[in-house]
């Protein structure tokens, strides 16, 4: 049977006269029976990768892909007059993720599949995920997302465990979603979900209820934390999630002949940050119910977890005041007791216990102690991780630490993502970096060739065509496509600073406006969610959306400079707008950023890097050489420094700084004040003049020489930005997930022996 034979006979009737949604479902069903075909019999130790994100983005073009069908699916619908990328649009797409680290959890899933390994990821089924984000009246507004359908990727099971949360039981409900691999075998997305869960209680926006547990535990992703129900909610969360993935670790390797004393031999777990760390004491708990003695189960577990930490941000390394776990996990708190009691056995050291003097649990701590391997995330955050955030922690146990560089898939982040480019990589170099990315490097023999780097270049512009019919069509914008792209993608958070870059497109105004033309025309793109509660982050949208509009209504300025903010910024979105750009934002203040994987996309697609050395832009200024980047500002030591020294003041910067005293001025200035809101300006204004926590103003003239030569360079030289755009496609290899997998593999997890 041919392909449209096949598809025919899932949907009933002739292609053509199907609809995008009854194709959309039949290609959904073959994808499912394709990927059971390849699923493989697991032997030796088996990971579970358990988070509390899972990016994972749409899935049809990607599971097509990976399977092997997407040309003749995409011919076979063509033939019937049909178009693939509008069956894709009928596609939900589910946001189970904020941001890097729900998608390299997405990343690592697609290529432990591919390279073989038997590794499954263990969450849970949000029913709207992160908020949906409109923008209305110049800020940003939050709705529920929906995704979950009918007929939808993840597929209800009768396998159910019980879980005590606040002294009641409930019962968690597994889904499975299939992991193609490419060219791969198939491993499973594991999801807990309530039965009982009401979409109904939502209301104005994303409110609703915070206290009827059975009816809300699962509706969102991290939702609002600013009170305490909410903060206990996310508990209940991580509780339901462990509890439930541990039931189902023990029960799977069980059934492979398991018998407990052995747990390692069967399972390795990845705690993705310090959302699951619960698993920790669970494990000891069942471990206990099932005759394990404490000092035994303790041995077991550190033998079989390891923890990744992403950040080094405080706010994100969860301490759990000790009530909260009282009231909803008071069968934990018995065994973090005994835990912390071990802990200080092994350290005097107050700074790394457990439970501290304020009563608070530190889940970091407990993962350090009770783990065999705390890794971060790209090499200069381990070791700010080995020499300053967890010195002494390293100190006390160095064989556990160790660095292990985010990757993406460069399934989703060049061949589905990037056809054009795809196409053309392969006419030059063959289609063996599908498999194996340092392949890319043969594309290093080609850096003076003009026809081909035209060829990029037509690529690009292509690109840049295609994402312009997409603003038109989705925001009514439209694009100038002979400008640069700049595009400043990530979730919105002052360490990221998009307000630096905001404060340079002010400046840029004030230039144009002096008659101090610019080399080329600048489309300035961003695309970024605030959490509902981040005022200053949300004042930041306001801020660019604002200038937005004063910039379009300049005409004398409009004609050089443009700033626009995508939507509802996603992994689609994404998709679409990372093939297209030509200079690549990576700006956070140096120390801050973990590691970063945008910045690995950007680059991959031909894009050149305008950032600071902070995380993975580090290994990726050494990989594609300095003269091939675009790296400004502080380094990690002097901020480091400074931080230590304390006395960074703001107001000097902007006495002792007509550029930036201008800048800074113009957001309460009366163009801005007439296009915006007083409150919110106002609001920003005061927080970078008085405390500018992320050291905005240091960096703000590095960064606006460094951007400006980026530009004339563009301008300049055609042929060699082109040429710095190779050699930053040919350098990617590094990059892909794969590689950091089998890093994973080779030093922690071991798996399949
Ligand atoms: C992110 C970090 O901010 C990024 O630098 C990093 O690349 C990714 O994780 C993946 O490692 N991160 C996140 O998205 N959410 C957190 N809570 C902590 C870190």
């Amino acid at each position: 049977m041919n392909f449209t034979e096949t598809l025919q006979n899932l949907t009933g009737k002739p292609l053509a006269h199907c609809t995008n949604q009854e194709l959309y479902l039949a290609l959904l069903e073959l994808v499912r029976r394709k990927s059971a075909d390849r699923v493989q019999p697991v032997t030796g130790r088996k990971l579970y990768y358990i988070s509390a994100e899972f990016l994972i983005g749409k899935l049809l073009s990607n599971n097509l892909i990976n399977l092997g069908l997407y040309d003749e699916a995409r011919d076979a619908l063509a033939a019937a007059g049909k178009c693939l990328s509008d069956i894709e649009e009928v596609e939900p797409e589910p946001s189970l993720g904020n941001g890097g680290l729900g998608r390299l959890a997405a990343c690592f899933l697609d290529s432990l599949a591919t390279l073989g390994l038997p590794g499954d990821g263990v969450g849970l089924r949000y029913h709207f995920g992160l908020f949906h984000q409109s923008f209305e009246d110049g800020v940003q507004n939050e709705k529920p997302d929906p995704w979950l359908t009918e007929h939808s990727w993840a597929e209800k099971t009768d396998i159910t465990y019980p879980v005590q949360l606040a002294g009641k039981e409930y019962t968690a409900r597994l889904y499975k979603l299939a992991v193609t691999g490419y060219e791969g075998r198939t491993n499973t997305l594991n999801l807990f979900d309530l039965d009982t869960i009401d979409e109904s209680i939502v209301h104005d926006g994303i409110a609703f209820d915070k206290t009827a547990i059975d009816k809300n535990l699962t509706l969102f992703l991290y939702p609002d934390d600013s009170d305490e129900a909410g903060h206990r909610l996310r508990v209940y969360q991580q509780y339901l999630m462990v509890s439930a993935g541990a039931q189902l670790i023990l029960a799977e390797c069980a059934a492979r002949g398991c018998k407990y004393h052995d747990l390692a031999d069967y399972a390795a777990i990845q705690i993705n940050d310090t959302h699951p760390s619960m698993v920790i004491p669970e494990l000891i708990r069942l471990l206990g119910e099932r005759g394990v003695a404490f000092e035994e189960a303790v041995e077991i577990v550190t033998k079989t977890c390891a923890y990744t930490n992403h950040t080094i941000l405080a706010e994100a390394l969860e301490k759990w005041p000790r009530a909260y776990l009282d009231a909803v996990v008071p069968q934990l708190m018995p065994i973090i007791e005994k835990l912390d009691a071990l802990a200080r056995t092994r350290t005097e050291d107050e700074s790394l216990a457990i439970i501290d003097r304020e009563n608070r649990v530190h889940m970091a701590h407990m993962d350090i102690h009770f783990t065999h391997s705390t890794n971060g995330v790209a090499a200069l955050h381990t070791e700010i991780l080995k020499n300053s955030e967890l010195h002494g922690f390293y100190a006390l146990y160095p064989e556990k630490f160790n660095n292990k560089t985010n990757g993406i898939t460069f399934r989703r982040w060049l061949l589905a993502c990037d056809p054009r480019l795809t196409t053309e990589l392969e006419k030059r170099i063959g289609s063996g970096f599908r498999k194996d990315a340092a392949e890319l490097e043969k594309l290093l023999a080609f850096a003076d060739d003009e026809t081909v780097l035209n060829e990029l270049t037509a690529v690009k512009k292509a690109n840049k065509e295609a994402l312009a019919d997409w603003l038109l069509h989705t925001q009514k914008v439209s694009v100038n496509t002979n400008a640069v792209f700049d595009i400043q993608s990530k979730r919105l958070h002052e360490y990221k600073r998009q307000q630096l870059n905001l404060l340079y497109l002010i400046h840029q105004y004030h230039e144009i406006k002096a008659g101090h033309l610019p080399a080329v025309p600048l489309v300035s793109i961003f695309g970024a969610k605030a959490a509902p509660a981040y005022t200053i982050a949300k004042d930041i949208i306001h801020a660019l959306l604002t200038l937005s509009k004063v910039i379009a209504a300049d005409p004398e300025v409009s004609k050089w400079l443009q700033v626009v903010c995508i939507e509802n910024y996603n992994v689609t979105a994404a998709e679409k707008l990372i093939p297209a750009c030509d200079l690549s934002e990576q700006i956070s203040l140096a120390s801050k950023e973990a590691s970063g994987t945008g910045n690995m996309k950007f680059m991959l697609n031909g894009a050149l890097t305008l950032g600071t050395m902070d995380g993975a832009n580090v290994e990726i200024s050494q990989q594609v050489g300095e003269e091939n980047i675009y790296i400004f500002g502080q380094t990690s030591d002097q901020v480091i420094h400074r931080y230590a020294v304390g006395d960074y003041n703001p107001a000097q910067w902007v006495e002792g700084d007509a550029n930036i005293r201008r800048a800074i001025g113009f957001l309460t200035g009366p163009e801005m004040m007439a296009a915006g809101r007083a409150e919110n300006l106002t609001r920003l204004h005061d927080e970078l003049i008085r405390k500018d926590w992320f050291q905005t103003l240091p960096d703000f003239n590095a960064y606006v020489v460094r951007k400006g030569q980026a530009l004339s360079d563009y301008a300049c030289d055609p042929l060699g930005w082109r040429r710095k755009c190779l050699v930053n496609i040919a350098k990617a290899g590094m990059f892909s997930s794969d590689r950091t997998i089998a890093e994973y593999n080779r030093d922690i997890w071991h798996l399949g022996e």
